[in-house]
């Protein structure tokens, strides 16, 4: 044990940010190794790749996905897949220790029994972010959303239920897991532009995990 008398520097701990949102600070340094080991797997056989918003606007985000279903992205719109369509293959299966994160971090903030079917992989170089928006493209709301940070930080956005709504501005660095559901599901949220810089495991990026139940 060391350094701050003010703040616990020695473990995870849970901060709740709204009524069904907690963040998890460092609830996933301890396995990132392992993580990105499994993250790695994926995308050697579904490479991240850049997507177009459905009116034709480049993302600036790489994506990749893991489980029954992936999130997809082109002219037609968003939706979820259960087949890569780079590959025309199902995309890999997601990776049991990745589940397991998913599944304790719901437990710990309160929603047990999470079983996610879908796994979004985002990937960020200096500058790339995320605009304000919901996720909207599960089927049932009911379940939460589980975000695993690594890597680089980045600022992500909390908004409300209307785009227009305040939206307050906080640090997600690596091993954050941050856990939002029943009446924080539909909050809108966004990623500031990632600031250049070299973490030990990421070097210079970010990704960013979210697990979904999309069917
Ligand atoms: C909790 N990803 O893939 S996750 C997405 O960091 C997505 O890549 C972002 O939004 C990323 O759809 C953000 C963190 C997050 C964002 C907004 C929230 C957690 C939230 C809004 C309400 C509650
Ligand atoms: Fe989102």
């Amino acid at each position: 044990m060391s350094g701050s008398l003010f703040a616990p520097d020695d473990g995870p701990w849970a901060e709740r940010l709204a009524a069904g949102t907690v963040l998890l600070h460092g609830w996933a340094c301890a396995d990132a190794e392992r993580l990105l080991a499994a993250v790695d797997e994926v995308a050697r056989r579904s490479p991240p790749r850049g997507m177009a918003t459905p009116g034709g606007q480049a993302m600036s985000v790489t994506t990749t996905s893991c489980g029954d279903w992936g999130w997809v992205s082109d002219r037609r719109g968003y939706r979820y897949s259960a087949v890569d369509p780079d590959s025309g293959q199902p995309w890999p299966a997601m990776p049991a220790a990745l589940r397991a994160l998913a599944r304790d971090a719901a437990e710990a903030a309160g929603f047990p029994g999470f079983d996610p079917d879908a796994c979004l992989i985002n990937c960020y170089l200096p500058g790339a972010r995320m605009g304000l928006h919901q996720d909207k493209d599960e089927r049932d709301f009911s379940a939460p959303i589980v975000s695993v940070s690594l890597g680089l930080p980045a600022v992500f956005l909390l908004g409300g239920s209307r785009r227009a709504d305040p939206a307050a501005a906080m640090l997600l660095q690596h091993g954050d897991v941050l856990v939002w559901g029943g009446p924080d599901r539909m909050r809108f949220h966004g990623v500031k532009p990632v600031k250049p810089g070299e973490h030990p495991l990421l070097g210079g990026r970010r990704v960013n995990l979210t697990f979904r139940k999309a069917r």
